[in-house]
């Protein structure tokens, strides 16, 4: 038998964004929820097959910026320094996409292999938002997808761009 190998996905973004509601869709196993070592801050942990290969996926505490100020903030912080996820999924409103990309940008430039997740698009297109994801790829320079994660929507189509993602890397 080979050895198993796991790629670590750390979900990160503001509070309230869906990332624990796309951390269910993309989990079926081994699901686990503890406090971060020394903290009470709790963070879940899954694990997704995909096309062959295992991914441990991380659901860490909201963050605002890479600049900690909370518990939870300093959290997410150690688990995408000190854990170094091979693929980091930053999970935005897309109601409010210019104002979260500032965290995009921070991923970037800290060098992590970014995958921006644009969710909550069903309130995104009642609102009358639009927005051009080809384009933003091409501006970013890494993959965006559209998300609705209560509907399970985007779902299959990120695991695509995951696994596309990580066999670059
Ligand atoms: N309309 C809509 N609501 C969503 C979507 N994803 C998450 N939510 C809701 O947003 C709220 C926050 O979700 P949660 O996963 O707890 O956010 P987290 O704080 O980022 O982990 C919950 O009430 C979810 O049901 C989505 O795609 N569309
Ligand atoms: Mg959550």
């Amino acid at each position: 038998m080979g050895k198993i190998s796991v790629v670590k996905i750390a979900i990160v973004g503001s509070p309230n964004v869906g990332k624990s509601v796309l951390f269910n869709a993309l989990t079926k196993k081994y699901v686990t929820v503890s406090n971060y070592p020394g903290t009470t801050v709790e963070v879940s942990r899954g694990m997704v097959d995909i096309n062959g290969t295992r991914y441990e996926i991380i659901d860490t505490p909201g963050m605002y910026s890479l600049l900690p100020i909370t518990e939870e903030e300093k959290v997410a912080r150690r688990i995408l320094f000190h854990e170094s996820p091979k693929i980091v999924i930053h999970v935005i409103d897309a109601k409010n996409l210019e104002r979260m990309l500032v965290l995009t940008l921070q991923l970037i430039e800290a060098g992590l292999t970014t995958i921006l997740v644009l969710n909550i698009m069903d309130e995104a297109r009642q609102e009358g938002v639009e927005i051009n994801v080809a384009r933003l790829e091409k501006e970013l320079g890494i993959p965006v997808v559209g998300t609705v994660s209560t509907e399970n929507k985007g779902i299959d189509e990120l695991k695509k761009r995951i696994v596309s993602y990580e066999k670059r890397l």
